[in-house]
């Protein structure tokens, strides 16, 4: 099972009491109040690690609890604040309470910290309830509790540009020529479990993040296959490149293949129908590729349902036709 989504509980602790002593010298029979303050609890801090990829390490460790400060003293000394809990989240984790709602934040910077649940303030030791009318007060205060909350984690992938499409189309193929990172590729189908993410730097200087997402099948939106954990990430990118395999090799229509991919966009969340879209037509190398493209173009222009008519680029990760074409575009895409 790949998680995605989660709920954790965190515990920030107390301050420290603070103390009610006195001085107590030989000689000096009206010693002064000498209870010192008690340290802060720690807080509980969400941090962005970049080399996590998933929430998988929360499956067994779901609640989390800061330290304690420490009691104030005697002598008038300090309790020691406790040192904050840092828990490592991926980049692009979304933070909810669990409980209300509220959106706490997203952390999608590199070094990104939010903090959870504050620490509380140390309570006030004697000394600091000294006053001309009560020189000698027996009182202090207790410190403050921590917060305790519950949280909803959820990631989502931060990419420019999503690959989506059935299983075995090439997303992962294509990412791996047209950026340096090194995604599983295999013929099987959902050989991505985990979107991965590259970086396409084009020679003109432009560059974005492209996310090859795990395949889309029929009834993703409902829960079929690895889908409904995915459209979650194809929310956060800005410009959708949906490939087609042209090739035909494994029976399935290529406008078949569109339109239901489409269709479980739009159940997922409407407005993704919406986004900047190019239709990618790969494995163009294949015997059949041109043939198939020639009739899913005819198809595209007839289907009166399409609210626009998208553009579609040829291309092929075997010999790398089209490739320069199609992140260029992208990136003119991006921009506009
Ligand atoms: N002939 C040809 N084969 C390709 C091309 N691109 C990918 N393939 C092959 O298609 C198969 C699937 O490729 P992947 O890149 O793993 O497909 P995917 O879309 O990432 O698949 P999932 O991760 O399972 O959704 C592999 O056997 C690839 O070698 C291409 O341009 N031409
Ligand atoms: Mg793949």
């Amino acid at each position: 099972m790949f998680v995605d989504q989660i709920k954790i509980e965190v515990k920030a602790r107390k301050g420290g009491d603070g103390m009610v002593a006195f001085r107590r010298e030989k000689y000096v029979p009206n010693g002064g109040p000498a209870g010192g303050d008690g340290g802060k609890g720690g807080s509980i801090i969400l941090k962005v690690d970049q080399g996590l990829r998933t929430l998988m390490d929360f499956r067994y460790h779901r609640i989390f609890k800061a330290k304690p400060g420490q009691n104030g003293m005697i002598k008038g000394m300090y309790g020691r604040g406790a040192d904050d809990t840092y828990i490592s989240v991926p980049q692009g984790t979304t933070v909810t309470d669990a409980e209300t709602g509220e959106l706490l934040g997203d952390l999608v910077e590199a070094d990104d910290e939010l903090v959870v649940a504050k620490g509380g303030r140390g309570g006030r030791g004697n000394i600091k309830f000294a006053s001309p009318k009560n020189p000698a007060p027996e009182i202090a205060e207790n410190g403050e509790p921590g917060e305790e909350r519950k949280l909803k984690l959820e990631l989502k992938v931060l990419a420019d540009v999503g690959l989506v499409g059935f299983p075995s189309v090439g997303k992962s193929t294509l990412l791996s020529v047209v950026t340096s990172a090194k995604p599983k590729i295999a013929e099987y189908h959902f050989t991505t479990l985990v979107p991965n993410l590259g970086m396409v730097r084009l020679d003109d200087g432009r560059d974005y993040v492209m996310a090859d997402l795990p395949g889309l099948i029929e009834g993703a939106s409902q829960g079929v296959g690895l889908g409904i954990q995915f459209l979650r990430h194809v929310e956060r990118t800005r410009v959708i490149l949906h490939l087609i395999d042209m090739s035909g090799v494994e029976g399935r229509d290529p406008y078949d293949d569109f339109v239901k991919i489409n269709e479980e966009l739009k159940v997922y969340d409407p407005t993704l129908l919406d986004r900047p879209q190019i239709v990618v037509a790969s494995k163009m190398d294949m015997p059949d590729s041109a043939k198939n493209l020639a009739e899913f173009k005819v198809k595209l222009a007839k289907d009166k349902t399409l609210k626009q008519v998208p553009e579609v680029m040829e291309i092929s990760s075997l010999t790398h036709q089209g490739l320069k074409e199609l992140t260029h575009r992208t990136a003119d895409v991006l921009e506009s």
